[in-house]
């Protein structure tokens, strides 16, 4: 009878000690699960001779292609040029971030096609291509939505809006078909970069 006790006790004081760990363990899960306090995403406002050095004159297209380009407004100007009205830039939360008037640009395609991507084959088709900016913003296509899907005929390289040179930099590339074409609106162009998913 006596060490039937012993035993209820040890049980009993094992069971608690068990809860208590739980409860602790909880606690540090909840901590861990606490969002952390991250610095509020700014906009640095550039001085017009700090924007200046983001622009560049000609875009690089580079990477996994037979014919290196280097592309300035006036040999986009000479290839085919699509006129895009009322094209908005819609930020992460949906709201008008701009709405441009009208735009013209030439479909990043066509100028993939131009560099040609060395493929191997018709099955070497893993490829994601980076439109990349001056201060390291960038965007990413894949070569199946460029070239086995309408995002092909939707995905520019703009020189012009409102029958203007552009401001931010001299080429944006843009997403007209993205929900949100806030983040593949890629200004102060730099390169069209091509690479193979190894
Ligand atoms: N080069 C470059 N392009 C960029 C960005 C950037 O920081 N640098 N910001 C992107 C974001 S987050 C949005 S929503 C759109 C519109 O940004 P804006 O408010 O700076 O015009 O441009 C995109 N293109
Ligand atoms: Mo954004």
């Amino acid at each position: 009878m006596k060490t039937k006790n012993y035993i209820l006790v040890l049980l009993i004081a094992f069971s608690c000690s068990m809860c208590n760990s739980s409860k602790k363990d909880k606690e540090e899960t909840n901590a861990i699960e606490k969002p952390l306090e991250k610095p509020k995403h700014e906009h640095t406002v550039l001085t017009a001779e700090d924007s200046l050095k983001l622009v560049n004159h000609y875009i690089e297209v580079k990477g996994e292609v037979e014919f290196p380009l280097q592309l300035t407004v006036d040999s986009l100007k000479k290839m085919k040029v699509t006129t895009i009205d009322n094209f908005k830039i819609l930020g992460k939360n949906g709201e008008v971030k701009r709405e441009v008037k009208t735009c013209k640009g030439v479909l990043l395609r066509d100028i993939l096609e131009k560099a040609k991507i060395k493929q191997e084959d018709h099955k070497d088709r893993n490829f994601y291509i980076v439109t990349r900016a001056s201060d390291n913003y960038k965007a990413t296509f894949s070569w199946a939505e460029l070239f086995n899907n309408p995002t092909g005929d939707n995905a520019f390289i703009l020189f012009e809006e409102n029958g203007k040179p552009i401001k931010n930099g001299e080429m944006i590339a843009i997403c007209k078909n993205d929900i949100r074409t806030g983040p593949r609106h890629v200004y102060w162009l730099k390169s069209i970069e091509v690479y193979k998913v190894e």
